[in-house]
């Protein structure tokens, strides 16, 4: 085999700490030759040298950790919602070790902030032997559209190695080609926003098409502010809980979907389990049994997929019942004073029909009376535990219920917010210490309320002499594409445009009346996203990847999306520096107590340059103004951002610098655009400690009781909702859906039961007698151990810790013949893929978990092994325009090939040919 081009010894002996088992490469020759098409080494290769030895135990001595070398905090910033402290053990410019959070003590006070499977095997991404390692070029391609472009080769053609100079220019030469015949409403950005690229290259440009994206928060994405429940986290919110010391006091933790103990960031199963120290109760809804129910110990109530609305509803009646029967259940004065609709005697001015959510669940309007028998047939739970639900939610218990997103993400769950609100307020869990009603999710999940340290804007001091930013337009096209439309939008020219979704700051929906728009997409440009692998239905989007002129992808790594590509240029990691510009993913607060202060700690890989030195150079080519672009290195930028860090001071309310800076501190870093200051810790403290944790206690001035203040005075602290309270009634949310026009007839503005498409009830032929339809099972995908989202799925240790199986029931496998761990084929009308199956007894009947985020791979010909669940998805969207992940239904057969390899076991192959 050829030596590696341009590679040194230095080079190679980064690698080196590529650990690849002996069996994930015992591969074959064409699955090493696609690495190498792919511009990955294959681990054979790195053997060559002697130094890219196959076994964590070979690692060559000079890089044992009790040689010299500095622990560098690092960035873990991939998107699972929340941020850990991480470690890198950095000798001669190689990570050797990574450790976590041990700065500071794990107490109550100052919990640490521990890395998980993924953050601890980072290093084997970043130095993984699959590290796209210069740019690449598909043979096929040539800029100038239309017989240059043999689009029908994409994810089947060669691919050579080009140089930066040939990458920068082919990309400059088609880009302008582009911009200048068709203009930004003809390129996608097909990621969820982030990195610099938006606003700094293709903004000023002349725009881009963004895909408007409801698929993370599901329904609450779209209206809880005209709701009335809306906070702020920084990223789209929801209904806000009460802190992690507030947990302590409660009686009943009620978790309905979530999975923390999987899929958030941060430390909640930490406070978790410090409430069930203290004596709360757990209970868990939803179709598994999963980790964190059968860690906590919680009692289990069965609950199929997209069928929450009719759980509550229900509950919602049976609190009615009681309340009738016995009195003493519903806080009568919450509903009076702080909510609108919930019967004939609060209906607000103006309401388009004189009904109200209560006489709809005793069945005044359709005769059909919300009761335990009604909702169980659809969503699976007893009657039983749908009575013994509305009895503990009753006002006597303090409950705090937690919901995921994830049963929000369904076809039909656009009144689930409203439902899960209206038997929140029924019980009066809200304001009170020991109450609360919200989400489980992401980096506030068990630990809401205003952050206590933040990270600042890089930006220079006011007063330094250096001048602040310009404001650049972030974006020229108003094009917006629902995301689930985005790949047919592409492939028909045509889409319905509906404006953005919300408004960030106040939750309140800014849907405007839906218009049918032409569109002609000839670009696609990639960073920071997978969308091949984690936008629903992948085998559309493979049809939009081959209609277009260009695909361009920057990634670390050659991701389905990147294989589909014309060129794919590979990014630096946040690990390597300088240079590295969208550090806010790295630093932002999570955790309302915590800040990171991460840095890089090695050089850049191979030939691997920055996001930002990629878009500048592109920039520059194409007659940006790039000095106004980027006014400051990322050197400064990372240093204004920790002068500009602010802490909450003694009296719990004000503000004040994190970090003291002296003058000497200015001098020795040679930063223009700082003044001293005086802050909590020093500079170098920090920088070393890589952490800073505002240390809570018992009774401190730092506590959160969400809406307290509401609760005492709604008409002193309104709402953003039209009426200032919570909207049991919400003329806004039937107005917005009205808007969109996707229902196809107005849904009424309070909670009402949706019948989901692929539900329940559609994975029958006929629902009355009960025959079941060709595809009888229901697929939900779990956000997984082994990845997050898409990133990871490569990552060799993962592989072996973690299989990419079919989570099914020990019922249906054996209705089956399917034993535990044998080849599965799972599909639809939709698609189709081959995974084993793991086979439980914690899962419902009728149910399967697919892990969401594996790389398709098409490795046994025309079917997909491991392939990811948008695999299955079709592009429908349901009345509120979501994306119903978790509203999907599937047949599942034994495969006939039992000889697949777990992925573990082979080689780390690219997508290919389909
Ligand atoms: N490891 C890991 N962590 C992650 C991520 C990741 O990719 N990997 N992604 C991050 C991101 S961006 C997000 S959005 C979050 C997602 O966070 P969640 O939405 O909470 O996560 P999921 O794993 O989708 O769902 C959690 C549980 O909900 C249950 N469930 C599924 N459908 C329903 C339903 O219809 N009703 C009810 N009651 N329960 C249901 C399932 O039992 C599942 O275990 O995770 C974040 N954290
Ligand atoms: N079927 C199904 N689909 C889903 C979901 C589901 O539950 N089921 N969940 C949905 C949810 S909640 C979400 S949030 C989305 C997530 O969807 P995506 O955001 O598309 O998922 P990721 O896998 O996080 O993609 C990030 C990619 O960016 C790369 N990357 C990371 N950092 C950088 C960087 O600094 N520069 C560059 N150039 N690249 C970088 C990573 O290597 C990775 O390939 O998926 C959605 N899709
Ligand atoms: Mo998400």
């Amino acid at each position: 085999m050829a030596k590696r081009r341009g590679c040194s010894m230095t080079m190679v002996k980064k690698v080196a700490d590529s650990v690849v088992t002996r069996r994930a490469f015992v591969g074959s020759a064409s699955a090493a030759a696609m690495l190498l098409a792919a511009g990955c080494a294959p681990a054979s290769q790195l053997s060559e040298t002697g130094e890219g030895s196959s076994d964590v135990a070979a690692l060559p001595a000079d890089l044992d950790e009790s040689v010299d070398g500095e622990w560098v905090p690092v960035p873990c910033w991939m998107s699972c919602g929340g941020k850990c402290l991480l470690k890198a053990h950095v000798v001669d410019g190689i990570v050797t070790r990574v450790k976590t959070d041990d700065v500071y003590e794990d107490t109550l006070e100052t919990f640490q902030n521990r890395g998980c499977p993924r953050g601890r095997s980072q290093r084997k991404h970043i130095f993984g032997a699959d590290r796209l390692k210069y740019p690449m070029k598909r043979k096929g391609w040539m800029p100038g559209g239309g017989e240059n472009v043999n689009g029908d080769l994409r994810g089947r053609d060669e691919w050579e190695r080009i140089s930066w100079d040939e990458a920068f220019d082919y990309i400059a030469e088609e880009m302008r080609r582009i911009y200048d015949t068709y203009g930004g409403r003809s390129v996608i950005r097909a990621n969820f926003g982030r990195g610099i690229a938006g606003s700094k290259l293709l903004g000023p440009l002349g725009g881009f098409v963004p895909f408007e994206f409801c698929d993370s928060y599901g329904t609450n994405f779209m209206y809880t502010g005209n709701l009335g429940g809306y906070f702020n986290h920084g990223e789209p919110g929801g209904w806000s809980t009460n802190d992690r010391l507030d947990l302590l006091k409660t009686d009943y933790i009620i978790m309905q979907g979530g999975n923390p103990a999987w899929a958030s960031g941060g430390a909640p199963m930490f406070h978790l389990w410090r409430a069930k120290e203290a004596g709360a109760q757990f209970v868990y809804i939803g179709p598994e049994c999963n980790l964190t129910a059968t860690t906590l110990d919680a009692k289990w109530i069965p609950l199929r997929p997209g069928t929450d609305t009719a759980f509550l509803l229900a509950a919602a009646y049976e609190m009615l019942r009681l309340e009738e029967e016995r009195g003493d259940i519903i806080d009568w004065d919450f509903l009076d004073r702080c909510t609108i609709g919930f019967d004939a005697d609060h209906m607000p001015e103006g309401a388009s029909v004189n009904e109200n959510i209560k006489d709809y669940i005793l069945g005044a309007y359709d005769n059909v009376p919300k009761t335990p028998e009604w909702a169980s047939e659809i969503c699976g739970s007893s009657v039983e535990d749908i009575k013994w639900y509305a009895e503990t939610v009753q006002k006597n218990n303090k409950c705090t219920m937690l919901f995921g997103y994830a049963p929000s993400r369904c076809n039909g769950a656009e009144n689930l917010p409203q439902i899960m609100e209206t038997v929140a307020c029924m019980g009066g869990h809200h304001g009170k210490e020991g109450h609360a009603c919200g989400p489980v999710y992401h980096f506030w999940a068990t630990n809401d309320g205003p952050a206590l340290v933040e990270i600042g804007n890089p930006e220079p001091a006011e007063g330094s002499g250096v001048a602040a930013p310009i404001d650049l337009t972030p974006n020229l096209v108003d094009d917006a594409i629902l995301s689930n439309y985005l790949w047919q939008a592409v492939n028909e020219g045509h889409y319905t445009w509906f404006g953005t979704v919300v408004d960030y700051t106040d939750g309140t929906s800014l849907i405007q009346k839906a218009e049918e728009r032409d569109i002609d997409i000839r670009m696609i440009w990639t960073d920071y996203g997978n969308s091949l692998t984690t936008r629903g239905n992948t085998n559309e989007g493979i049809k939009a990847f081959r209609k277009v002129d260009f695909v361009l992808t920057l990634d670390y790594v050659f991701t389905p999306t990147a294989q589909y590509s014309d060129i794919v240029l590979p990014a630096t990691t946040p690990w390597e520096g300088p240079g590295y510009e969208d550090q806010a993913s790295c630093f932002n607060t999570h955790n309302r107590e915590t800040l990171y202060i991460s840095r890089w700690a090695v050089a850049p890989q191979f030939e691997a340059k920055s996001d930002r030195e990629i878009v500048e150079t592109l920039a520059g080519k194409l007659g940006l103004d790039t000095a106004a672009l980027f006014p400051y290195t990322t050197e400064e930028m990372h240093a204004y951002r920790i002068a500009n860090a602010t802490v909450v001071q003694e009296d719990g309310e004000t503000f004040g610098p994190l970090v003291t800076i002296t003058q000497e501190d200015i001098d020795r870093l040679g930063v223009k655009g700082l003044v001293p200051q005086k802050g909590k810790i020093s500079w170098d403290e920090i920088v070393a400690n890589g952490i800073y944790h505002v240390a809570r206690k018992k009774g401190d001035n730092l506590g959160w009781i969400a809406y307290e203040d509401f609760r005492r005075d709604p008409e002193g602290n309104p709402r953003a909702s039209a009426s200032g309270k919570i909207e049991l009634f919400c003329q806004a949310k039937t107005d917005m859906l009205d808007r969109l026009g996707f229902a196809g007839e107005s849904i009424p503005p309070y909670a009402t039961y949706l019948r989901p498409l692929h539900g329940y009830e559609d994975s029958f032929e006929d629902w009355a007698s009960k025959k079941k339809g060709a595809y009888p099972l229901q697929v939900f995908n779990s956000h997984y151990l082994r990845r997050a989202h898409s990133a990871f799925d490569t990552n060799v240790w993962l592989r072996e810790a973690f299989k990419s199986p079919v989570f099914m029931n020990a019922a249906d496998a054996a209705e089956r013949g399917i034993e535990n761990g044998d080849w599965v084929r799972v599909f639809n009308e939709s698609g189709e893929f081959v995974r084993q199956a793991s086979v439980v007894d914690t899962m419902m009947p009728g149910c399967v978990d697919v892990p969401h985020g594996s790389w398709p791979e098409w490795s046994e010909g025309d079917i997909s092994v491991n392939g990811g669940p948008n695999l299955l998805n079709d592009s429908s969207v349901s009345a509120g325009a979501q994306q119903g992940y978790n509203t999907v239904l599937c047949q599942i057969e034994k495969y006939e090939n039992q000889d697949i390899l777990p992925d573990a076991e082979r080689p780390v192959i690219m997508p290919g040919i389909e």
